[in-house]
């Protein structure tokens, strides 16, 4: 069964112009919790005191989900998770030579010391260690599988491959999760960005390939443009994979909403799931067809994630729709209404048809009629 991380409250967190409170956070900890993930990543607690503050006190909530801080490769950050009584510490540390040069100006090997002491260290804590060698997709293979090599010896539960910035698709990234499976004994984790907007597409071709941990943040909130969303994910292996997790799916929405609600990011229309068009059906032919059976035109149904279908009124409608609008109304669903309504919708270049030009509509007989063939 696959394992979801939500990183809301720590790559969320990262997302420009987002912070949020402690109480905030334990709301969204709370939900994440009932709504099933496996593992929430809570925050960088060496960042800030509220941020210690909020990882140590969902640490204490005794949620079923395991509680995850992350970590430089150092004994002082790992002390500070500890003390925050986390299940998990998330070292990383990025061993590709673009980085080892100009910023650490640091070898390899030297890298691999650090990070195997931190790792050893954690493990003498009594914690259980994933360790992410950073930007994994675009580092050297032979240093990315020396460095794992070294982690999971000295102790590492999982590694993480991560697309920190987002440049994979998805055939490379089942490629590589492959190759890394086959020369890793250890659980994979992935960890991907959505700067092509294929933060989800690339998820599911990793665990295609075999990985077991998918990290994802509500709205796909995190640095630049995010990663992953989780009711994206959760949809898509619920659907098609079919897996057997235990999702309250119908929380999505309101999980969304809370997470917009405290970052003040608003939720765009055409987002999956929980935007407002997710069931909104619009073209005559459409409404049609949604009406005699959902299922022509919803890849799963509104319901299962707690939403309503409905209908759009413009320039685009067909009979039913206007039945349909006529019936909400309680208005008598007539030839002379419903045709009075479509030649209103028909003659209207912009805009929808709202409900009080329907009641304008019906209550004026004086109204100019266009003729159509
Ligand atoms: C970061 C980068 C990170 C780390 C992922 C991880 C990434 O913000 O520190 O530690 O597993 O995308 O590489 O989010
Ligand atoms: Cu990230």
């Amino acid at each position: 069964m696959v394992e979801i991380l939500d990183s809301t409250l720590r790559e969320g967190e990262q997302t420009p112009g987002v912070t949020f409170s402690v109480d905030e956070k334990l709301t969204i900890a709370s939900l994440l919790d009932e709504f099933g993930v496996d593992v929430i990543e809570a925050g960088h607690p060496r960042v800030s005191k509220d941020i210690f503050r909020g990882v140590k006190e969902i640490s204490n909530q005794g949620y079923k989900a395991e509680i995850l801080a992350h970590c430089r490769a150092m004994k002082e950050d790992i002390d500070v998770a500890r003390s925050c009584d986390v299940d998990w510490v998330g070292i990383f540390f990025c061993v590709s030579n673009r980085r080892l040069e100009q910023q650490f100006r640091s070898k390899l090997d030297e890298a691999i010391n650090l990070i195997t002491d931190a790792i050893e260290y954690a493990k003498d804590q009594g914690l259980q260690v994933r360790y992410t060698p950073e930007d994994t997709v675009r580092t050297e293979y032979t240093s990315l599988i020396k460095v794992s090599k070294a982690a999971i010896e000295a102790g590492a539960d999982r590694i993480s491959i991560a697309d920190t910035v987002g440049a994979m698709i998805p055939i490379k990234m089942y490629d590589l999760v492959k190759k890394l499976k086959s020369d890793l004994k250890v659980k994979l984790n992935v960890h991907c960005h959505n700067d092509l907007g294929l933060a989800t597409a690339n998820s599911l071709a990793a665990y295609d390939a075999g990985v077991t941990m998918i990290d994802v943040s509500v709205n796909g909130m995190g640095e630049r443009v995010g990663i992953t969303s989780l009711s994206e994910l959760c949809l898509a292996l619920y659907c098609i994979y079919e897996t057997k997790n235990n999702w309250k799916l119908g929380m999505l929405p309101e999980l969304s909403q809370k997470v917009s609600e405290f970052s003040g990011m608003n939720i765009s229309p055409n987002t999956p799931i929980v935007g407002k068009n997710a069931f909104l059906h619009n073209a005559g032919l459409h409404v049609a067809a949604v009406i005699n059976n959902p299922k022509h035109y919803e890849a799963f149904p509104a319901e299962l994630v707690g939403r309503k279908r409905n209908f759009v009124l413009d320039k685009m409608a067909g009979i039913q729709t206007i039945k349909q609008k006529l019936e909400q109304m309680e208005i008598a669903v007539c030839d002379d209404n419903v045709t009075k309504i479509m030649h209103h919708a028909k003659s209207k270049e912009k805009g929808n048809v709202s409900d009080s030009e329907i009641i304008g509509i019906l209550n004026n007989s004086e109204i100019q009629m266009p003729v159509f063939q």
